[in-house]
Parts: C-alpha cells; sequence; structure tokens
C-alpha cells in the first residue's frame, strides 16, 4: 500500500500544478482560513458584504488577476485565476462572486473591448479595489434570453441616451462604474455608466435566502446621457456581453469546487466522532456511501476544472466546454452541501456549519451565469447539432 490519500484530493491534482499555481493557491487558502472563515458566518446571518476584505482582496492581486502588470494587474494564467475562485469560495460564493464581477465581468470588458484610454483609466484603480464595478445585463422580463433586451441607448449628438433597467446585479449599489449593454440601432452595445450621472439610480434587493453576504441590486436608467467616450467601441452584438460570461463561467467552473470540500471536510469530520447506536457515524455502510459518493464527485469537478484550465491557457477553450464545466461542477458542489446538511442532522441548520451557507449560496449560482438548464441546452445543441432554444 502507497502513502494515504488525501480524502479532499483523491487524485493528487495538486501535484499537476506549476509551483506558481500552488503558491497561489496557498496564500489564497491562508487568506479564506484566516480572514473569511471567522467571520463569513455572521456576515451571512446580518445579510453584509465584507467590505473590509477588499483591499486585502487587492493587496494580493485577486482582482484581475489574469490581465497584464500593464494595468496594474498581476498577469497570473487561467489555471491560478481557478484557484483563486476555488480557494475564496471555499469560504463563501459572496467573495468568489465579488471577484467574478469585478475581473471577468468588468476588467474582462474593459480589455476586450476598450480603447487605450479606457484600459488605462479604469483597470489599475480596479485592480486596486479603489473602483468598484457591476455588470447590468439581466432584466426583469427574463434573464435566460438577454437577446429580448429593453434597455435602449439612442445616439444624440457626442452622448448616448439610456433608458430602462437592469436587475439582479451583483456590487450594484457598491458600482463606481456599471457595464451596461444595451440596444442601439446598430445591435446591442456596451457603456460604462458612471455614479453620479443623472437619471442613474440603484435599488438594493433585500429578504434574499442565499448570497447574503453579497450585494445584490437592480439599475435603473431615466434618460442617462453618456459620453460616447463611454461606450466601448470593440464590439457590438450579443457577442459582447457573452463573451464576458465565457471568461466568469470558467472561474465559477471552480468556484464551488471549493464550497464542496468545505462541505465535505467538515461533514468528514463530523461523521467520524458523532456516536450513534455505539458507533461513529461514518462506520455505517450507508453513510460511508454518501461520503465516498461526495468524494468521488469532487475528484471528477476537480479533473475537469484542471483540464478546462490548460484549455484555457493554451487558448483553444471553446465555450460549450464552459458550459459542460459550469453545469457539472455547481450541480456537484449543490448535491454534496444538501447532502452533508442532512449528515449534520439538527446541527446542520443553524450557520456553525457551513453546508447550509454554501447550499443556500449555491442555489444562486446554480442560477446566474446561464441556469442550469441553459447549460444542458448549450451541450445539448453541440452534440445533436439541433439548437433547442
Ligand atoms: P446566439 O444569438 O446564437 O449568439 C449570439 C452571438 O454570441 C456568440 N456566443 C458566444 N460568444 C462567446 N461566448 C459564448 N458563450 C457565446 N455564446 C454565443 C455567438 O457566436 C454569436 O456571435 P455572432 O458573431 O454570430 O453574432 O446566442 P445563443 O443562442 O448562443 O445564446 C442563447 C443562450 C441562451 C445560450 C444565451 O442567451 C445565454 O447564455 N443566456 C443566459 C444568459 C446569462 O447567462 N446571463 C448571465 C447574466 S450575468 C450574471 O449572471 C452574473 S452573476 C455574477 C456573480 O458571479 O455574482
Ligand atoms: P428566467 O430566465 O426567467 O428562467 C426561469 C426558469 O426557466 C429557469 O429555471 C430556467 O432554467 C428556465 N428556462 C429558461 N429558458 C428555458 C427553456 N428554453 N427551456 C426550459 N427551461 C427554461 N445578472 C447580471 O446581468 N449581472 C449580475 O451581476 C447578476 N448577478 C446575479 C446575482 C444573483 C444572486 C442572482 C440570483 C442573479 C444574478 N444575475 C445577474 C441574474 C442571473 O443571470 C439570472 O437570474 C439568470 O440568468 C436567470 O434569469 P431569470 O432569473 O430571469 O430566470
Amino acid at each position: 500500500m502507497s502513502e494515504k490519500l488525501n480524502p479532499s484530493d483523491l487524485f493528487d491534482v495538486r501535484a499537476a500544478l506549476s509551483d506558481e499555481e500552488r503558491m497561489v493557491q496557498d496564500s489564497v487558502a491562508r487568506f479564506t482560513d484566516e480572514r473569511v472563515l471567522p467571520i463569513i458566518g455572521d456576515c451571512f446571518d446580518r445579510a453584509e458584504f465584507p467590505f473590509d476584505l477588499i483591499p486585502e482582496m487587492a493587496g494580493m492581486g485577486l482582482l484581475g488577476s489574469y490581465f497584464p502588470e500593464a494595468y496594474g494587474c498581476a498577469g497570473m494564467n487561467a489555471v491560478s485565476y481557478g484557484l483563486i475562485c476555488q480557494e475564496l469560495e471555499r469560504g463563501d460564493s459572496g467573495l468568489r462572486s465579488f471577484v467574478s464581477v469585478q475581473t471577468s465581468l468588468c476588467m474582462y470588458p474593459i480589455f476586450a473591448y476598450g480603447n487605450e484610454e479606457q484600459k488605462q483609466r479604469w483597470l489599475p484603480s480596479m485592480a486596486q479595489g479603489e473602483t468598484i464595478g457591476c455588470f447590468g445585463l439581466t432584466e426583469p422580463q427574463g434573464g435566460s434570453d438577454p437577446a429580448n433586451m429593453k434597455t435602449h441607448a439612442r445616439r444624440d449628438g457626442d452622448d448616448w441616451v439610456i433608458n430602462g433597467a437592469k436587475m439582479w446585479i451583483t456590487n450594484g449599489s457598491l458600482a463606481k462604474v456599471a457595464i451596461v449593454w444595451a440596444q442601439t440601432d446598430a445591435g446591442i452595445q456596451g457603456f460604462l455608466v458612471e455614479r453620479g450621472m443623472q437619471g442613474f439610480k440603484t435599488r438594493d434587493i433585500h429578504r434574499k435566502m442565499s448570497l447574503r453576504a453579497s450585494v445584490t441590486s437592480e439599475l435603473f436608467f431615466d434618460d442617462v446621457r453618456v459620453p460616447d467616450a463611454n461606450r466601448l467601441h470593440g464590439v457590438q452584438g450579443l457577442k459582447g456581453p457573452l463573451g464576458c460570461l465565457n471568461q466568469a463561467r470558467y472561474g465559477i467552473a471552480w468556484g464551488p469546487i471549493g464550497a464542496a470540500i468545505a462541505c465535505f471536510v467538515e461533514v468528514l469530520d463530523y461523521t467520524k466522532n458523532r456516536q450513534l447506536f455505539g458507533r461513529a457515524l461514518a462506520a455505517n455502510q450507508a453513510v460511508q456511501l454518501r461520503l465516498a459518493d461526495m468524494a468521488r464527485r469532487i475528484t471528477t469537478a476537480q479533473l475537469l476544472a484542471l483540464q478546462l484550465g490548460r484549455l484555457k491557457d493554451a487558448g483553444s477553450l471553446h465555450p460549450t466546454q464552459v458550459s459542460l464545466a459550469k453545469w457539472n461542477n455547481v450541480r456537484m458542489a449543490l448535491d454534496i452541501a444538501r447532502d452533508a446538511r442532512d449528515l449534520l442532522g439538527g446541527a446542520g441548520i443553524t450557520v456553525e456549519y457551513s453546508p447550509i451557507r454554501h447550499a443556500l449560496n449555491l442555489d444562486s449560482v446554480i442560477t446566474y451565469e446561464g441556469t442550469e438548464t441553459v447549460h444542458e441546452l448549450v451541450v445539448g445543441r453541440e452534440v445533436t447539432g439541433i439548437n433547442a432554444f
């Protein structure tokens, strides 16, 4: 028999990481252990985002981690970004959401579709956490079908005039700049709407049972006048926002592995120590089957994410591969969180243990960035060649 395996990494995925990737994982893991885990249950309970952690995350290079140093970013690879998402979501999906939105939904469109002036103006201060962004795509009439967009921008001289509303927007009221997607006569275009522009308002959504340690808002645009200098000139059409989603969904394929590991480690420890019917709960075959199944699902998700990351770093990632990984890995984590909650019995219903918090959060994660059904249909379209949307 060889050495004992690590229950949270049965296939030693860590050995397939480079030294630099391991270093990134270790430093974010330390941050989660020391700074996030001691406070996050209370943040969730009080429905408060832990604002104080923003400068620390920025200081570690976690905001816009994969953009070049020329824009004040850390220039890390895609696998490192994935590991950042994984370790943050081991703490809470809300923190990973914050980093996903800032990096992949706000900095990415400026980097990919913006001009040099826009990049120089926004990216360094976003990397430092001085400027927080939000991404407005979803509208009240239906997020799965963004092509049916009602928010409209009309050209008026050197300006654009925006009218409409966005719904369920992460970081909405925190944001100094909103990346807003609007219909124009030339198709969907992206605009940088700045806080304080006349006619632009935000309102937070309260009474959430999920992602409580995260800010979610509505955005309202009432004749908001935006200069053409704030338009993202590099893209027109739905492929603009969908290209950003591809980046963020990639990170979400990694993040929930962290949430699943948090639940698994906790429930493994609990069931080994809990004595029922004169033996450890984990000594029952029915319980071991469930624990083994969690380990199997985590392992397959880890291997999927790593291969996804290697494809991304090689520049050959296909959006359908991202859809399959987001679907598989979020489903995996949600199932594990719910099962772990059950194995904790009554103790599992408070935030003293993490599974119920992760399960509630993952109910948002399985809905946002494309619902599970949307991703299943993307994969279905790929394998059949028939578009069912
Ligand atoms: P279709 O009309 O065929 O395509 C339009 C154009 O877009 C291109 N495209 C993509 N490009 C990059 N990445 C992708 N994943 C892409 N998917 C499509 C496509 O090639 C085409 O380009 P072109 O040049 O021909 O014009 O659109 P479709 O039929 O592929 O899309 C249908 C569907 C349902 C898949 C799409 O509408 C969709 O993904 N709906 C879900 C919307 C969604 O995910 N919204 C998320 C909002 S943001 C959010 O939830 C943030 S949560 C933040 C947090 O972490 O807290
Ligand atoms: P709908 O699109 O109305 O879907 C309802 C149900 O119908 C789902 O189960 C869906 O799978 C199903 N369905 C849809 N189409 C089909 C079909 N063809 N066949 C079968 N079933 C179908 N959006 C942003 O733009 N920016 C953000 O920062 C952001 N942050 C979010 C944060 C949170 C906490 C949440 C919950 C959402 C966030 N969203 C954000 C919105 C998110 O992207 C949408 O909620 C999501 O895209 C689904 O849209 P919807 O809620 O309108 O549901």
